[in-house]
């Protein structure tokens, strides 16, 4: 890696919903982001839920979000590599991004050294004990044939029918997020388990939790970084090669989670 360079990770834009921002004030501040890290941006991983809700027809894909395509689309033209982890609200992306724009889609987590890192990168969701009415749920949604008879829908009923379902499933999380402590944090779990296979990996970098999380393992040198989301925290981190921190993008008020007392700035 260059040393005037940078590597940044950011996940859960889910945009498609309105939050304290309406999703088109929160895609163009995504896009001022991407402008923002595109002068050293050596490579950018989107990972996962950048959609509240994707479906990829053959032929169609999603209206809206053509600022951020359209911005994804430039950067992969001004030669800045861009990988896409899909999460659980946008798994159905299918070859559209990887024609489009060459950007590859990752649908599992992956190792990979960056830097003088190892870095273990993933959406993070079905990770970890627990959670068998989701990993049920996966399992049906990752049918082909399943996926074949959606996309017989018609996409009115069909995306309608999911927006819907993709609205009511925040509906039952209605509470502001908090560290559970090392026990429940399952990714936190899954990371510390996944160092008695890995055990070169120095970063575990999942999103899903939606809470932006610095946690050094029982190693006491790995960490398990959370990247958080964009509805409220804009959060992201950025490696310089040998350094990975947590940061936020228009937000001075941001929190970061964990037991990391480089970034600590909320005790647990
Ligand atoms: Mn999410």
């Amino acid at each position: 890696m260059e040393t005037s360079k940078r590597v940044y990770f950011a996940s859960d834009f889910h945009l498609g919903v309105d939050a304290k921002f309406t999703s088109k004030e929160r895609e163009k501040q995504i896009v001022r982001w991407l402008e923002h890290i595109s002068s050293d941006a050596e490579a950018i991983y989107l990972v996962g839920d950048l959609f509240d809700f994707w479906f990829e027809y053959k032929t169609v894909i999603p209206k809206g979000y053509s600022r951020l395509l359209g911005k994804l689309a430039e950067l992969r033209d001004r030669g800045v590599p861009i990988y896409f982890f899909t999460g659980n609200h946008d798994m159905w992306m299918f070859r559209y991004f990887e024609e489009e724009m060459g950007i590859p889609i990752y649908r599992q987590p992956i190792t990979r050294k960056i830097g003088g890192k190892t870095f273990f990168i993933g959406h993070g969701d079905g990770l970890g004990p627990g959670d068998h009415g989701y990993k049920f749920l996966k399992k049906i949604f990752a049918n082909p044939i399943c996926q074949w008879l959606f996309a017989r829908l018609h996409p009115n009923f069909g995306m309608g029918m999911a927006n819907f379902w993709s609205g009511k499933s925040r509906a039952l999380y209605p509470e502001p997020p908090k560290f559970l402590g090392e026990d429940k944090e399952w990714l936190l779990s899954f990371s510390n388990d996944q160092l008695d296979k890995q055990p070169e990996v120095d970063f575990f970098i999942f999103g899903h939790r939606h809470l932006p999380i610095d946690y050094i393992l029982k190693n006491k040198s790995s960490r398990y970084i959370n990247l958080g989301e964009w509805l409220t925290f804009n959060s992201y981190a950025v490696f310089d090669g040998q350094e990975l921190q947590l940061q936020f993008f228009e937000n001075e008020e941001g929190l970061i989670f964990g037991n990391n007392p480089a970034q600590l700035e909320n005790d647990v």
